[in-house]
């Protein structure tokens, strides 16, 4: 299942968005809701709607996600002190946008569990 959200606009320049990385496969954005000091979404730029609908081909794309993750700790400086990354699933999970994205929280010290 993949339909075009919110997100497919981000990536096509449709609408706006404050974006920090891109390449041929990834973007990343500011979350226009931030839940720390620094929040970013990291997005494959093929729609998938939910970890459910990712499949084994799209391993080395849902990992990339990762390394587009180190990559921004690190260019920000918090590699060290840590962060945290989280994708959201369907409604139990906390899904609103339904084209997966890793949430990249960082600049604070952050709790758990997350509720
Ligand atoms: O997270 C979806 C996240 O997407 C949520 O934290 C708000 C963010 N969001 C929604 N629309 C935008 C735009 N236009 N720019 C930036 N960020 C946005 P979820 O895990 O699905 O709840």
């Amino acid at each position: 299942m993949s339909q075009e959200t919110i997100f497919t606009k981000i990536i096509n320049r449709e609408i706006p968005a404050d974006i920090v990385y891109e390449d041929d496969l990834a973007l990343a954005f500011k979350d226009i809701n931030p839940q720390a000091p620094f929040h970013v979404l990291i997005i494959p730029k093929k729609a998938i709607a939910t970890i459910n609908d990712i499949t084994e081909q799209d391993a080395p794309l849902v990992g990339h996600l990762y390394v587009v993750a180190a990559k921004l700790a690190k260019q920000q400086g918090f590699s060290e002190d840590g962060f945290r990354v989280v994708m959201n699933c369907n409604q139990h999970g906390g899904q609103t946008v339904y084209h997966i994205h890793l949430h990249m929280l960082a600049g604070k010290s952050m709790g758990w569990p997350p509720y």
